[in-house]
């Protein structure tokens, strides 16, 4: 190690691992960065086809394809997966590549650490797929294991759902560490705090989030494993404990976390609207706050999922107004995408397409949310089809369609080619039609009050459900579009410009497509790069 001549500095290049020992031991933020995109669309579509067993199974009333207690191992499983295996691996994902480019750094500021996260989510996600071929089946309580539904009704396997879940856990604190240690300590010199990109930002609040918060939810997940293996009696009336605790504690865990999976999101659309209209981002600085803002909200939020569960009222009045003032950064967010696109230039590229997308839909999900933040009101749509619409519309035409955009915004610079447009529009449009044939109509169905998680519902709901069903079929095959344009981009196309996009902003654009494996070896000069050299 004393010695540093350049070819010893570099003498590890050349004897590179080769085949899968590359990325077994690969500690470049690329190839980590890809291999959680990978990681997260698998899962993406398995989570997806669990989602098509529901909605084959309530395509009519009665019981038809499945036996109740495997319906309710898919709706626990579907939502364990698209949470912690689709979308928070997609974002991890995403910052891997896109942060240390973004900074002008040259790579995560702990690349074995970086590994390490990656690595250990396979092995959460198999106990957890293993689980369910058990006997007895795999988790079967929500992916919200309230007890007693996870302690004293649950299936044999719990042990392992609580050994995965921690394991999940643990990689997500040991990514947020790593974000937070690359952005506090290598930006180019220049990159002042207010000059970093907004995904950037976004990334940093979202990393503290998990920081806070995933901790909690191991205990949350330690408390079930103690009370059901052990014999402690945290959740336990009879032994003097109390299962509404469980629910104080996985929703001060579960609403920030709710945000976690949608603050990267503003950081992409914040990238991607300014790009595409040809001009700067309305209110920067407004988005820090907002993002801030809405990051430390969210801690005072989390019992508005417990209307029903009979807290003093003026609780249930603080956790209202809580929840409503939400609104008031999110709407800031709104009102700066809206007018940065007022009298830009617009072009509806493919990544332009899934950012209006977001706005208008993710609009939508934000209002139902609004609806169900009224105390009195939330009784009526507590547990409901309406709660179901309410947070697929975020997590859905929200996070997961910010993804996509994200996808087909840096796929030229990923992959060094073009993506077919043509093919892409087409998932576009497939997508978000369906989209709102699957998700709108639940809004009716849980108004009209059919509960959610059951496998049968009354005659009265089956026509909506039919549609529901077919918009869900619908959905999942035009994500197979999406497959295709990916495999096919990263095979070959129109090689990519270093900019393809030409309103884009950002050092990630100042390197060729494909980036270089190594991206910034000395910092860039960021004056240049204003400049516009
Ligand atoms: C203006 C913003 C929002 C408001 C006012 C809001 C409000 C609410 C309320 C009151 C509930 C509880 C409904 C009930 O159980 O009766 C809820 C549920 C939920 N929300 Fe939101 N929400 C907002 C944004 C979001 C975002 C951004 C996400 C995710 C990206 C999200 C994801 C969820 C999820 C997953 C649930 C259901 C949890 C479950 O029971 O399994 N929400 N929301
Ligand atoms: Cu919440």
């Amino acid at each position: 190690m004393t010695d540093t001549t350049p070819d010893n500095l570099h003498g590890d290049h050349h004897h590179k691992p080769r085949g899968i020992m590359r990325w077994v031991l690969t500690t470049n933020h690329k190839d980590i960065g890809s291999m959680y995109l990978i990681f997260s669309f698998t899962m993406f579509l398995l989570g997806g086809a669990m989602a098509m067993v529901i909605r084959a199974e309530l395509f009519q009333p009665g019981l038809q394809l499945v036996e109740p207690n495997f319906f309710n191992q898919m709706t626990t499983v579907h939502g364990l997966i698209m949470v912690f295996g689709a979308v928070m691996p997609a974002f991890t994902g995403l910052a891997n590549w896109m942060v240390p480019m973004m900074i002008g750094a040259p790579d995560m500021a702990l690349p074995r650490m970086n590994n390490w996260s990656f690595w250990i989510l396979p092995f959460a996600f198999l106990l957890l797929i293993g689980s369910l071929f058990m006997e007895g089946g795999g988790p079967n309580f929500g992916w919200t294991f309230y007890a007693p539904l996870s302690t004293t009704y649950s299936p044999d396997s719990t042990g392992l759902f609580v050994f995965a879940l921690h394991i999940m856990g643990i990689s997500s604190i040991m990514g947020a560490i790593n974000v937070i240690v690359t952005i506090t300590n290598m930006r180019a010199p220049g990159m002042t705090y207010m000059k970093m990109p907004l995904f950037v930002w976004t990334w940093l609040i979202t990393a503290f989030l998990l920081i806070a918060v995933m901790p909690v939810l191991a205990g949350a997940a330690t408390m079930v494993l103690t009370d059901k293996y052990f014999g402690t009696s945290f959740f336990d009336a009879a032994g003097g404990g109390d299962p509404v605790l469980f629910q104080h504690i996985f929703w001060f865990f579960g609403h920030p976390e709710v945000y976690i999976m949608i603050l990267p999101s503003f950081g992409i659309i914040s990238a991607i609207v300014p790009a595409f209209s040809r001009k700067r981002l309305f209110g920067y600085s407004s988005m820090v706050y907002a993002t801030a803002s809405i990051a430390g909200l969210s801690f005072l939020v989390w019992a508005h999922h417990m209307f029903t569960t009979g807290m003093p009222v003026f609780a249930e009045l603080f956790f209202m107004f809580c929840t409503m003032l939400i609104s008031v950064p999110t709407g800031v967010k709104v009102f700066n995408w809206v007018a940065t696109m007022w009298r830009g230039s617009l072009t509806f590229e493919v990544p332009m397409l899934f950012a209006i997308a977001f706005i208008v839909l993710f609009t939508i999900g934000g209002f139902s949310g609004l609806m169900l933040a009224i105390t009195p009101v939330d009784f009526q749509y507590h547990d409901t089809y309406f709660v179901v619409a309410h947070f697929h519309y975020v997590l859905v035409s929200g996070a997961v369609f910010s993804i996509m955009a994200a996808a087909y915004y840096w796929l030229p610079k990923w992959t060094g080619h073009m993506f077919n447009e043509t093919l892409a529009k087409w998932h576009f449009w497939c997508s978000v039609i369906s989209v709102n044939v699957l998700f709108f109509p639940m809004h009716f169905l849980g108004l009209a009050g059919m509960p959610r998680r059951i496998p049968d519902y009354a005659l009265q709901f089956a026509d909506v459900n039919a549609i529901v069903s077919i918009g869900g079929f619908a959905f999942g095959l035009s994500q197979l579009i999406f497959l295709v344009v990916v495999i096919q981009c990263a095979r070959g196309g129109a090689p990519a410009a270093a900019k393809p996009w030409e309103g884009a902003e950002g050092l990630e654009w100042t390197v060729p497509s494909p980036a270089p494996y190594h991206t910034f070896e000395t910092p860039p000069d960021l004056k240049e790069v204003r400049d516009g050299h």
